[in-house]
Parts: structure tokens; sequence; C-alpha cells
């Protein structure tokens, strides 16, 4: 495969910010075309899952971190396959990239949209979902991750079935809740399974788009309940693609766009 950089042909040597199932897919296809590559995670996780190309783990250091990254291991696409939640890495990517005149495409995914059956109250942020629990006691599956608990604390009327990657390192600020340890991607009859066994009345989600996460958003359909949808938070503008085959394209493409 050739790759371009403005109108020749180069070796390239690519920076994939990854962390969601569509950047695996890509480097998984980067890795069976022989491209040279490194994937990055933030550290998140105790073990993310192991990747097809070779990893790094940890921050940059801000925009300028992340500047002289690309400028000291001279690379030459910088591709943005976060999650759409993961805005400040994302705005850090686009700064970067103008920096140091690196060409820069999103491989992200659309917003999840509602369907027949779904009963969404849509809410612009987090805080927002917050406001939406200030309601009579329920029980409320909250599968947002765990960096953002404690936001939820003001509502502790509630009984929360959390869906952490890892055990809680402290106790959930609820004085009723249970955990459930899982990453996904997860499935819709086994995410209706659990919301049968809890007895849920409510879901808290991102919408975070993608098939890995929308499990719980099919099985809350199934079962007649509603949902709060977080909003994804606004991002710079830049290049953007939706599946491997464009990111791909771009890459061999003569003439890449450099960047945003
Ligand atoms: C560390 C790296 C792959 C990637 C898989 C996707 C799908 C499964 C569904 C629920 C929703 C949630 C959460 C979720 C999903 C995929 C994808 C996705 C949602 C891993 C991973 C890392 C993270 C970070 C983690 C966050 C958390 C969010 C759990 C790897 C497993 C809720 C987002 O404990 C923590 O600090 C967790 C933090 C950011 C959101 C939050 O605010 O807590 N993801 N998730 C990445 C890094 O270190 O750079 O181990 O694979 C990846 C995946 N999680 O390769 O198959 O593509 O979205 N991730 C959300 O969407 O709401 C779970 O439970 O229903
Ligand atoms: P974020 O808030 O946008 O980023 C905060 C800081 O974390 C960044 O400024 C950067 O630190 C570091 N960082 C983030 N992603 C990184 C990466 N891939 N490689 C290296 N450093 C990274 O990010 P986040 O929402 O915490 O997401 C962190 C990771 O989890 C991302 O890989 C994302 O794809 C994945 N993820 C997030 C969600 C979610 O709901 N937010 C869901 C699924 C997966 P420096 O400024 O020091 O460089």
């Amino acid at each position: 495969m050739i790759v371009t950089h403005g109108a020749s042909a180069i070796t390239p040597n690519l920076l994939i910010l990854g962390g969601t199932t569509e950047a695996t897919a890509l480097c998984r296809a980067l890795a069976d075309t022989g491209l040279t590559g490194t994937v990055s995670f933030a550290g998140r996780v105790d073990r993310p899952v192991r990747q097809p190309l070779p990893q790094r783990v940890g921050g940059f250091g801000g925009v300028q971190g992340l500047a002289d990254y690309l400028k000291a291991k001279k690379i030459t696409h910088l591709i943005d396959a976060t999650h759409p939640f993961a805005s400040q890495m994302s705005r850090n990517a686009v700064e970067a990239a103008l920096l140091t005149d690196t060409p820069l495409i999103a491989l992200t995914r659309a917003p999840w949209a509602a369907q027949d059956g779904d009963n969404w109250r849509h809410v612009p942020d987090i805080a927002a979902a917050v406001a939406a629990l200030d309601r009579p006691a329920c029980n409320v599956l909250l599968a947002v991750g765990r960096m953002h608990l404690d936001d939820f604390a003001p509502n502790p009327q509630h009984h929360y079935l959390l869906r952490l990657v890892d055990p809680p390192k402290t106790p959930p600020p609820f004085p009723r809740h249970d955990v459930i340890v899982d990453r996904g991607p997860f499935r819709e009859d086994s995410d209706r399974e659990l919301m049968e066994a809890h007895e849920i009345d409510l879901v808290v989600s991102k919408n975070s788009g993608g098939t890995g996460a929308y499990a719980k958003i099919a099985a809350a359909r199934a079962l007649g309940l509603p949902v709060v949808m977080i909003d994804r938070p606004a991002l710079p503008d830049r290049r953007e693609a939706f599946d491997v085959a464009e990111v791909m394209d771009w890459l061999s493409h003569p003439g890449t766009e450099r960047g945003v």
C-alpha cells in the first residue's frame, strides 16, 4: 500500500489515538496491510485489550506534549479514533496536528437516533443527566463508566446498578448500589437479562454511538424503559471518517489533505 503525504509517496509512521471498537478494527486493518504504527491509550483501565499494533499507555502532557511526540517519533499521520466523549484528547489532537503540520483524520461514529418504541429524554451533558434524576426513588442502570460517578451523588434516593470496567478502588458515592464489573462490547440479550434481574426502571447512557455500548439501549426499548440520553460534547472541526475503509483511502489517496 502506497501512503502519501501531499502528492508524494512516503514511508508511513502512524499514531492512532485508540480506546474504541473502531480503533481496534483500524489497528487490525493497518497491521494486515503491513503499515507501521503505534496505538495509544490513556491508561484509564487496568488491562487494555491487546492490540494488533505496538501500543503506548499514558497521557502525552497536553497539546505541547503531543506535538513533541509527533515530531520526536516522526509521525507522518495522526488518526484520532478515540471515543466521542474523549473531547479533551480530540481537541489536543487538532491543535497538535496544526502545530506540527501533521495530517489528521478522526475515525468516529454517528450518534444513535431514537427508533420506534424508544423513550429517550435527551440531556446536553452529565450535569443535566444528574438533574434529570431529581425524582422519586427508582432502580437506575448507570452505565456511564467510573469517571463521572461522583457527579451523580446528589440523588442518593435511587438504587444504582453500576457497570464498571475495573472493580471500584473507592466505594461508589451511593448508599444503595450494586456493581457489575464487565467490559463491552455488550449483547442485547444479556443486558436485557441484567436489567430484568435488577428490576431496572430507568437507564442513563452517553450517546456514544457505535455498537459496543448499544445493547442497553436496545434492551431498554424491548422492556419499554425510559432512557436519559446524554448528548456528546462539541468537538472542533476536523476531517472525519466513519469506517476503516475511509481511513485507509485517506492514507493512500494522493494529495492527502494536511490535517484540518
Ligand atoms: C481504556 C480500552 C475495543 C474497545 C471497546 C466502544 C465500545 C466496549 C462500551 C456500558 C457502557 C463506557 C466506557 C464503554 C464501552 C467499548 C470499547 C467501550 C462504555 C475500554 C478501554 C478503555 C476504556 C475507558 C472507559 C472509560 C469509560 C468508558 C466504560 C480497552 C474498555 C461507560 C463509555 O474505569 C474507567 O476509568 C473507565 C473509563 C473512559 C467512561 C467513563 O467515563 O468512565 N470507557 N474502555 C482506554 C484508555 O485507557 O485509553 O481495554 O479496550 C474500551 C471500550 N469501552 O477495543 O474493543 O468502542 O465504545 N466504555 C460509554 O460509551 O458510555 C460502557 O457499560 O453499557
Ligand atoms: P479525555 O478526557 O478526552 O482526555 C483527557 C486526557 O487523557 C487527555 O488530555 C490525554 O492526556 C489523555 N488521553 C486521553 N485519551 C488518550 C489516548 N488515547 N492516548 C493517550 N492519552 C490519552 O479522555 P477520556 O474521555 O478520559 O478517554 C480516555 C480514553 O478512554 C480514550 O482512549 C478514549 O478513547 C477511551 N474511551 C473513553 C470513553 C468515554 O466515555 N470518555 C468511552 C470509551 C473509551 P494528555 O493531555 O496528558 O495527553
